[in-house]
């Protein structure tokens, strides 16, 4: 399978991250896609190339301007309001509060903030454009007949709404993907996340439309982070009714409970009948994940790769999450071979 990767995810390297009190170093590090790249090559899985420039009409197809605007400005009106640290939102427009867009930088990072761990950094939004043009290129690979293409991409992207940024997510990498397919003419899309939380950002983005099907399976959101989205009973408005699917999961899911849910998530799919196929893969669901409480092996992701490869669909893998640092490279290619065993 084609890898698309760039250096260019190292200009995202945030000191801090808000977690349990502190700011600590941040779980979503460059060093991720460092042990992923380094098994991509060990077990050969294919060809590792570098992203095409794909500007940024893609991204205003699934991103508001002023949301734009705000992420390409962000650091430079952060550091000009004399702060020492990095920008970190503190307080938002919630219930009966006024949605207006303030004009000082704390009140934007409020407004466009759905989460407040992801500090905006310099070269945050410079990484970010460059994880779109690795996922880009990689659905360009499947435009171009592959079966199979992996983007290799950070900073993640499926919490990150039209006009929100949550969750270590600043551009949905996926969506962004996926509604690029549709304009270059795929007629259905369908998008599998599989990450351990709800792809709130992918799901709002596309929840009124039937032309984009979106499935995730994730830890119940009473309990796990982004905790205000990913509910079972939240199935699409509109044109889009009956197009979402969501499978929360308690505590402990091991890969039995956890690959039942994928199953009845594939048959959604095929049922769907997607003329492709994106996968935002997050291995967050490793039983060792730091931050995250399922309880799959690094086996099962082997096991689930054949699963997803057995609906016959192109498929493009976008990285999302994933924490057990020295243990996301195996766990990700094995998704991967597991697929091309059963789809090349
Ligand atoms: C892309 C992705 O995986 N983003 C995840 C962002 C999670 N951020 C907030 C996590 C709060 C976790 N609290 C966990 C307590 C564990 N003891
Ligand atoms: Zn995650």
């Amino acid at each position: 399978m084609l890898t698309v990767y760039s250096d260019t995810h190292l200009k995202r390297q945030a000191r801090t991250e808000l977690y349990g009190g502190q700011l600590v170093p941040p779980h979503e590090c460059p060093e991720r896609v460092a042990y992923v790249l380094d098994r991509v090559r060990a077990t050969r899985l294919g060809e590792v190339v570098p992203p095409r420039g794909y500007g940024r009409a893609p991204i205003a197809r699934v991103h508001d301007a002023g949301y734009l605007n705000f992420l390409e400005h962000a650091w430079d009106e952060w550091l000009k309001a004399g702060y020492p640290g990095e920008a970190i939102p503190t307080c938002w427009p919630a219930r009966r509060m006024a949605q207006r867009i303030p004009t000082h930088i704390d009140g934007k990072l409020g407004y466009y903030a759905a989460s407040s761990e992801s500090s905006i950094s310099a070269g945050t939004w410079e990484a970010s454009l460059g994880a779109v043009d690795v996922a880009l290129t990689a659905a360009q690979a499947l435009r171009d007949g592959a079966t199979g293409a992996f983007a290799l991409c950070r900073p993640p992207g499926h919490h990150a709404a039209s006009d929100m940024y949550c969750g270590y997510c600043f551009l949905n990498n996926a969506a962004i993907a996926a509604q690029w397919l549709r304009d270059q003419g795929a007629g259905r899309v369908a998008i599998l996340d599989v990450d351990f939380h709800h792809g709130n950002g992918t799901q709002d983005i596309f929840y009124d439309r039937g032309d984009v099907f979106f499935a995730s399976l994730h830890g119940d959101p009473r309990e796990a982070f982004p905790h205000f989205l990913g509910y079972e009973d939240e199935t699409g408005i509109g044109a889009g009714e009956g197009f979402n699917a969501n499978y929360p999961l308690p505590r402990g899911a091991d890969y039995p409970v956890w690959s039942e849910a994928l199953k009845s998530a594939l048959g959604r799919i095929a049922a769907f009948a997607p003329d492709v196929l994106v996968v935002s893969l997050g291995v967050d669901t490793f039983q060792s994940d730091p931050i995250s409480f399922f309880k799959l092996t690094s086996d099962d992701f082997s096991r689930y790769g054949e699963l997803i490869g057995g609906l016959r669909v192109p498929t493009l893998f976008a990285l999302e999450g994933g924490y057990a640092v020295e243990e996301i490279g195996v766990n990700v290619v094995n998704v991967l071979a597991g697929y091309e065993s059963v789809a090349r």
